[in-house]
């Protein structure tokens, strides 16, 4: 026997643990099996689904279109399946999931109601030992964490939260069976893209409702509408067509690129550009017609004048259309919102806007909140207070990698990986559509198919090549996270304190956490990373 062989790696009792069983968990799980994988995927809800079971809130539905944000994988799938609307609602997206767990037969694999609440990884048997909060451990040599980037929910530090005598629903954690709101005192904190849905749905229902906005969005209309069976035929015929764009597309929508600079078009010309990206209901549409919105503030503030003025279109107050606007960070450096009514809704008299930039919050209290003005009663509290996202879902798990170090020691100051894909020193483990990848700046089931792919590949290769552990090197993980600060400090994203940049948590570290050089750029590199024999990473 040779003297300086390592031990063989140990035999873990699965390949694979899959954390989660959303978008990503579902895929994840789907192509281990089909390479042949033991995989057990662990999912914290009573029901798959993910982001799409949780967020259950009056009004939740997609802001990408739905016959684009669906899983390409398979032509049968994109040909069996029906969506009823541009812009698919909660419920339908969570039906498509339990029909893509039950086509291709995932629920199996899947345990329901128990979370992964710890990792650690064995440096000389190349495993990982899972522990979950229902009491079970089971090794695995590959971990992925499916988690999901908008997951861990930010519940906001408000004095005297417990107190309220009435019920407090977080938007990310709706009651299953709904919410009677009919005759009801609504208060809803936060107008991000979850209270902007919810507003306006909520207005019709409830017999007050108090907007508590702590900063002002730009929220474009959606015109949502049913598809027509002829428009669904039309689609279907040309999937095939659409699926292979989408493959090479900037962040899986397919669309013309911009070509001239805002500031090259005269005021009529740039109008008339605006109007139509408005009325074309798309999220991205105004981002889409000049090449600078995103890097240049003078282009950037054409776009933003031109959503204000529309607000005060919409709004008959003033005072309220004003304090509607947003004034303190540049279009789409936080995401801007696809909405159905929300504005519109001010003009009802029973919806009432408070404006916590001019009164805060100083407490809730048992009957209500109490501003810096006075206090307003409410029998139901809906916190739309948004996520830890893109790290919390992560770091939520208590991941012991190399050395003894933990995932949560290691990200204190921001998130560190090669490729968004593996944080140097947690060996074997990958992240779907985490921090420092396109994720959040893109279409995350197309993102999510990228990752789970690669990931599938890497594992593949791995088997090939008879090698039980894959890590990145620090050096290539240091370039990585250069590249996608340099990246961001190259468009006006810093600019805006949002969730991108970890800024809506207390005390998270500002980081600008999504990679923004376009995800037909960076599925380039991972594939180039892969074609050179995994550069970057160390093989053993
Ligand atoms: P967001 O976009 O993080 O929005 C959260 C909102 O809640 C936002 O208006 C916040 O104001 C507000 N907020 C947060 N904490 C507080 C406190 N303590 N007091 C008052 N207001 C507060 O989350 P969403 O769920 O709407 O959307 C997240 C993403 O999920 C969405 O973009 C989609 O991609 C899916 P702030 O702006 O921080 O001043």
């Amino acid at each position: 026997m040779d003297p300086t062989a390592r031990p063989a790696a140990a035999s873990p009792q699965v390949d694979a643990v899959v954390v989660g069983a959303g978008f990503s968990g579902l895929y994840q799980l789907h192509r281990l099996r089909e390479l042949g994988l033991r995989t057990r995927v662990f999912e914290a809800c009573d029901d798959i689904g993910g982001t799409w079971y949780r967020n259950r809130y009056p009004g939740a539905r997609c802001d990408v279109e739905s016959t684009a944000y669906s899983y390409s994988f398979s032509p049968e799938l994109d040909q069996e399946w029906e969506w009823s609307e541009r812009y698919a609602a909660q419920p339908e997206i969570l039906r498509y999931l339990h029909h893509v767990a039950d086509r291709f037969g995932l629920r199996r694999d899947i345990t329901l109601n128990t979370r992964v609440t710890r990792a650690v990884y064995d440096e000389a048997g190349h495993v990982w030992e899972v522990s979950t909060d229902t009491g079970e451990t089971v090794t695995a040599r590959f971990v992925v964490l499916a988690s999901g980037c908008v997951s861990a929910v930010n519940d906001p530090d408000i004095p005297g939260l417990g107190t309220f005598a009435g019920a407090v629903h977080h938007t990310a954690d709706w009651p299953a069976g709904g919410v009677d709101l009919a005759g009801r005192r609504v208060g809803v904190i936060g107008t991000g893209c979850s209270g902007v849905q919810a507003v306006p749905v909520i207005a019709a229902e409830a017999a007050e409702l108090t907007v508590f906005q702590r900063t002002p969005v730009y929220a474009l209309p959606a015109h949502n509408r049913p598809l027509a069976a002829a428009e669904i035929a039309e689609i279907k015929a040309r999937y095939p067509e659409f699926r292979a764009a989408q493959r090479l597309s900037r962040g899986g929508t397919v669309f013309a690129p911009p070509t001239k600079s805002a500031l090259e078009a005269d005021d009529a010309e740039r109008a008339a550009a605006y109007e139509a990206a408005w009325d074309s209901g798309v999220l991205s549409g105004l981002l889409r017609t000049y090449t600078d919105i995103l890097v240049d503030e003078a282009a950037n503030e054409t776009v933003a004048a031109f959503v204000r003025s529309k607000i005060r279109s919409i709004v008959a107050d003033p005072a309220t259309a004003e304090a509607l606007s947003p004034r303190t960070f540049p279009f789409a450096t936080k995401r801007p919102c696809l909405d159905t009514g929300f504005y519109a809704a001010f003009n009802e008299p029973h919806v009432t806007l408070v404006d916590l930039a001019r009164t805060p919050i100083e407490e809730v209290t048992p009957k209500g909140v109490r501003t810096a003005g006075r206090e307003y009663l409410l029998d139901v509290l809906v916190l739309a207070t948004g996520f830890d996202a893109l790290t919390g879902s992560q770091v939520a798990v208590d991941i012991v990698g190399k050395g003894g170090t933990t995932l949560r020691e290691k990200w204190a100051d921001g998130p560190r990986n090669l490729l968004g894909l593996v944080s140097a020193g947690f060996p074997n483990l990958f992240t779907v559509i985490g921090p420092l990848s396109p994720s959040v700046l893109s279409n995350a089931v197309f993102s999510i198919e990228q990752h789970v792919e690669w990931i599938t590949d890497c594992i593949a290769h791995l088997r090939r090549a008879g090698a039980t552990e894959i890590d990145a090197t620090p050096r290539a993980e240091d370039d990585w996270c250069a590249h996608v600060a340099d990246l961001a400090a190259g468009t006006l994203y810093p600019a805006a304190a949002s969730w991108y940049m970890g800024a809506n948590v207390p005390g998270k570290p500002r980081v600008f956490l999504a990679y923004t050089g376009g995800a037909d750029r960076y599925r380039a590199e991972c594939d180039a990373v892969a074609r050179d024999g995994y550069r970057g990473f160390v093989l053993s």
